[in-house]
């Protein structure tokens, strides 16, 4: 495996170590760092440790060196596992999805771009031009996000807003009334720091060129940028108090938002400093606090940031007809996926969104948990293959414990959703501690004296797989009721500016109409994670973990603590200690055959053996593989990938000769 790799740089495999053992893998894992190699494999998995630096291991040179070998062949690269998913998907005509995942840092998005980049790389060039398309329609979508809810800092280091400043043109900047200097935007300063794309102006221009190429309409592209001017200058608006009700301080801030969205600015001010309620039949605006002013500004920059991403997979995927690279597999159209997914979030404060990312993360662990570990196992079991279980946290515990109807967390939430008004934080808190208080994984402090609760505090725990995050419940109710939208989406379906109003179509609804009880944000948010890890179950799963080695942004540190606890949620050790015990390969009896049976003048043209079974074993003894497989009920395994090379090599040789005599007997020269 992989040894082309000296072992002064460790292990190119953690299947390889002597012990399975924490301090075997994070002394590989550090080392491997140290060295400069990156990527280290457990069997098809890539863990990936974000350098802090550049290096020099992704060029065309590289690239030739991965394109269609075996994944075992090379050391370990994102490109060995991209190859493998664009082989599987053209060899076996399946679909595919490469799930990245870690914390925030990590280097998913850089990542994905790599892979995005070696695949329009090794594609057949006459099928260039759609290549080209995807592979910019990535640039647009850079990643497939999926949080519903970003923060307010990563809505603007996500967004394009920092290529709109630096790399638009004067005219553009002025038109949409901003300025080049990211210091005047209060969204941008939120954030630590101010710059993170070290190239923004060009990407900019990629951006720019990637959405005119793959056939935007230059409406749609202005239209976007005038969002993306519209979020900050959203940023930017203050609101004063004047007695209990608020103000908008900045009103010129306000006239420019209304311009760039084409609607008014009476408008704007309204849906900023009130919300329209329907009492009964009655409806009658309601003037915000300070404090849902602000949030609602916030949450508006947000809510049109999606929209647009959104908007923009969409219009993606209608111009280009997401056609995959290679049509011609069985007339199927395949896709090869690429999810880079936020990673757990532990903050000093947590709430919502937190809440709602970090459930995001227990359900792909559960996927993770399914495809690899657990159905690894029952399928030994299944077959018959003598196998020692090996232990591993199930978090599906976790899972229900947010999701499960009636009795989850977000079903409570809903449930406290409904009392319009009557329902505070508080009450919802208590409500989940009568309910779950007992949970092994929930648990939430109280302020007792003799058996009476006195009062409860404003925060609940859950053991997450990933560690303990405390969740403030403050604004849950709120923020999943999502009311506050309801003017907004109003605002921008009466937009002038048919791009937009498209995008907003349940604007239409006036407040009467809006159906009694919508569907929550937490509930949207839950429905949406159970359609994605649906789909990602129908394709072939690839996986890439990112390890984040310091806080620091160093390419020297490798903090062990940081590294050990990334290594331990991610379930690394687990995912070694099923892999070792495995099998890298296995294939019913019958397509085993159909594959290999040239390389054996048992099987070759056809066997007279009583079973495929029994012809796949005869195959296999005349090779001289015995020790390296295992025979199940329906299929044969195969422990070591070497021995799958050497097959693929045999066989190559024989198409070889088959075809060398074939061509023989068609001149007639046999
Ligand atoms: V977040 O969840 O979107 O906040 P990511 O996506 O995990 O995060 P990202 O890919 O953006 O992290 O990486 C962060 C930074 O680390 C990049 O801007 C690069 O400066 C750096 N990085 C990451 N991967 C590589 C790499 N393979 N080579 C060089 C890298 N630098």
């Amino acid at each position: 495996m992989a040894e082309q790799e000296s072992l002064e740089f460790g292990k190119a495999d953690f299947v390889l170590m002597d012990t399975v053992s924490m301090p075997e893998f994070m002394n590989n894992l550090r080392l491997r760092f140290e060295k400069g190699r990156i990527y280290t494999f457990i069997g098809e998995v890539v863990v990936s440790v974000n350098p802090y630096k550049s290096l020099n291991i992704y060029g065309r040179d590289t690239i030739e060196q991965y394109k269609g070998r075996e994944l075992y062949e090379r050391p370990p690269h994102l490109f060995a596992i991209a190859d493998a998913a664009y082989k599987a998907m053209k060899r076996r005509s399946k679909d595919t999805c490469i799930v990245i995942s870690g914390e925030s840092g990590a280097g998913k998005t850089e990542a994905s771009k790599y892979i995005m980049q070696y695949i329009a790389a090794i594609t057949n060039p006459s099928q260039r031009a759609e290549v080209e398309r995807l592979n910019f329609s990535n640039t647009v979508v850079m990643s497939i996000e999926l949080s519903s809810f970003p923060d307010r800092h990563r809505l603007m280091r996500k967004s394009y807003s920092f290529p709109l400043l630096q790399g638009g043109s004067e005219q553009l900047l002025r038109s949409l009334h901003l300025q080049k200097s990211l210091s005047s935007y209060n969204y941008i300063h939120v954030g630590a720091q101010l710059k993170c794309s070290i190239n923004d102006a060009a990407e900019f221009k990629v951006v720019a060129d990637a959405m005119k190429v793959i056939g935007f309409k230059p409406e749609e592209i202005q239209t976007a940028y005038k969002i993306l001017a519209t979020i900050l200058h959203l940023g930017n608006l203050k609101f004063i108090v004047d007695g209990d009700t608020p103000l908008i301080e900045n009103s010129k801030v306000v006239s420019v938002i209304a311009e760039l969205l084409s609607t008014k600015t009476d408008m704007v001010e309204k849906a900023l400093l009130y919300r329209t309620v329907a009492t009964g039949r009655d409806v009658i605006d309601k003037q915000h606090t300070e404090q849902e002013a602000s949030y609602g500004r916030d949450a508006f920059a947000k809510a049109i940031y999606e929209r647009l991403f959104c908007w923009i997979v969409t219009r993606i995927n209608d111009i280009i007809e997401v056609k995959n690279y290679d049509t011609t597999i069985h007339g199927k159209n395949t896709v090869i996926g690429v999810l880079d997914i936020y990673g757990f979030e532990i903050f000093d404060n947590n709430s919502f969104e937190q809440f709602c990312i970090n459930y995001c993360n227990e359900k792909l662990q559960q996927l993770f948990i399914q495809l690899v570990l657990k159905q690894e196992q029952e399928e030994y079991q299944r077959e018959g293959i003598p196998w020692k279980h090996i232990d591993y946290f199930n978090n599906q515990i976790i899972v229900d414990l947010v999701e499960q109807q009636h009795k989850g967390i977000i079903a409570i939430l809903d449930d406290a959703c409904m009392n319009v008004g009557k329902v505070t934080d508080e009450m919802f808190l208590e409500a989940l501690n009568s309910k779950l208080g007992k949970h092994g994984h929930f648990s939430s402090r109280k302020v007792c004296a003799s058996d009476k609760v006195l009062e409860f505090d404003r925060d609940f725990r859950i053991r997450h797989y990933a560690g303990d995050v405390v969740y403030s419940v403050i604004g849950f109710i709120d923020k999943n009721k999502d009311t506050l939208f309801q003017d907004f989406k109003r605002l921008m379906y009466n937009s002038s500016n048919p791009v937009l109003k498209n995008m907003w179509p349940e604007g239409k609804l006036s407040i009467t109409e809006v159906t009694k009880r919508p569907l929550t944000a937490a509930t949207l948010f839950k429905n949406s994670m159970i359609a994605l890890v649906d789909n990602l179950a129908s394709k072939e799963p690839y996986y890439v973990r990112c390890i984040k080695p310091n806080d620091k942004k160093s390419p020297q540190i490798f903090d062990d603590e940081r590294c050990r606890h990334q290594v331990e949620y991610l379930g690394l050790l687990e995912n070694v200690r099923v892999r070792r015990a495995g099998f890298a390969f296995r294939q019913t009896y019958e397509k085993f055959l159909h594959r290999y049976k040239m390389i054996s003048e048992f099987t070759w043209p056809n066997h007279d053996l009583p079973s495929d079974k029994e012809a796949v074993k005869k195959l296999i003894e005349h090779c001289g593989f015995q020790d390296d497989v295992a025979y199940g009920k329906t299929k044969i395994f195969i422990r070591t990938p070497r021995t799958l090379f050497t097959l693929e090599e045999l066989r190559a040789q024989m198409l070889v000769r088959i075809v060398l005599f074939l061509q023989k007997v068609w001149r007639g020269t046999l």
